[in-house]
């Protein structure tokens, strides 16, 4: 059975009434945000301080104001308590609270990735290379899960072109072959059925090279939670959530289009385009309308948009295509 990817239940939260002029400054509509649900949960005004400076629990990682078209949307952020709680890590588990209960203890140091294949210059990166590499941006992009749910975070990291240019890839790489941790003495789903492990994903050379595809290394300002991806992640916005791989160890460049995990667990259901379409149904479900995390179980859905979106960036990657054939 590959079913388990469903349409997992949303829990509640409550939800923040945000005066429209604070959208201007999202710094200061985050501290804002912070500093109510602090009061609201009955913390001393000093408390409530404190947490609006961030969520405070892992290192600092600041990150830039993007200047790249469509990476700051001024949709209001889904709360980092639920950003770090309800999350799809299927090595860590099926539920949506499994990752933030069993990464706990995710070892993420030392971390390295192998970038190699159809490259003039393969390397292993250890991480504090990549954190280096280029600015951190702080990029605020809307996540669609395939399980018609959304959310709105604030990633930092920096375009993965940023890599890729350093690596020369040669004539021969048509493709990106991304393949994350798959360690069964720490993730206690690994070596079980619902996959195959390691996670795979894969993207075109053009996709992988668009300035919006990011290779992430935190959120909120910190470095990413382990449930999110630690300690480094793809995000690709316009595409399912599952084509952002967690917990990154290699990038390959390949000339054959690479067959991602869930394409292999169920290709009617999981293309390899995956990318955000509410006109193309997943067979199960459709996909016009999503709900957003944090919005509570009852609220309206809202309409998901073509390719998230971020139609204006990445539409013409896809002209001519049949996007229904090439789901
Ligand atoms: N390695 C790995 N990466 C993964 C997944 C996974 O199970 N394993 N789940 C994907 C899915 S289905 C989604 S929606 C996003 C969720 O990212 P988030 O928990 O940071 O919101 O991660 C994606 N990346
Ligand atoms: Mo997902």
């Amino acid at each position: 059975m590959h079913l388990l990817h469903d349409r997992g239940f949303q829990h509640p939260t409550p939800s923040d009434i945000t005066p429209r002029a604070l959208y201007e400054d999202r710094r200061r509509w985050l501290q804002f945000a912070a500093a109510g649900a602090a009061l609201a949960a009955g913390l001393p005004a000093a408390q409530a301080q404190a947490q609006a400076a961030g969520p405070g629990k892992l290192a600092k990682l600041p990150g830039a104001r993007s200047a790249v078209a469509g990476a700051a949307t001024m949709e209001k952020l889904t709360s980092y308590d639920d950003v770090t709680s309800y999350n799809n890590f299927y090595e860590f588990g099926t539920d949506k609270a499994d990752p933030a209960r069993n990464a706990t203890k995710f070892k993420t140091t030392p971390w390295a990735v192998a970038v190699e294949g159809e490259v003039r210059k393969p390397k292993v990166y250890d991480l504090a290379e990549l954190l280096k590499l280029a600015p951190m941006e702080e990029r605020v992009y809307r996540l669609r899960c395939v399980e018609g749910w959304s959310m709105v975070i604030p990633w930092v990291g920096y375009s993965l072109a940023e890599l890729i240019r350093r690596v020369e890839p040669t004539g021969n790489a048509k493709f990106v072959e991304f393949v994350t941790l798959a360690d069964p003495k720490q993730m206690p789903y690994v070596g079980s059925r619902v996959l195959s492990w390691p996670y795979v994903e894969g993207l075109r050379m053009d996709e992988a090279m668009h300035p919006l595809t990011l290779l992430t290394f935190g959120l909120y300002g910190e470095v990413l939670p382990n449930q999110n991806g630690a300690p480094v992640r793809l995000t690709v916005p316009w595409k399912y959530g599952f084509k952002s791989a967690k917990s990154l160890v290699k990038i390959r460049f390949v000339e054959q289009q690479p067959v991602s995990s869930w394409t292999k667990a169920a290709q009617q259901e999981y293309g390899f385009y995956s990318n955000v379409n509410p006109k193309v149904d997943h067979p199960r479900w459709s996909q016009a309308t999503e709900r957003r995390i944090g919005e509570g179980l009852f609220a309206k859905k809202r309409p998901t948009l073509m390719f998230n979106g971020y139609e204006a960036q990445v539409g013409q990657l896809y002209a001519g295509m049949d996007l229904a054939k090439h789901y």
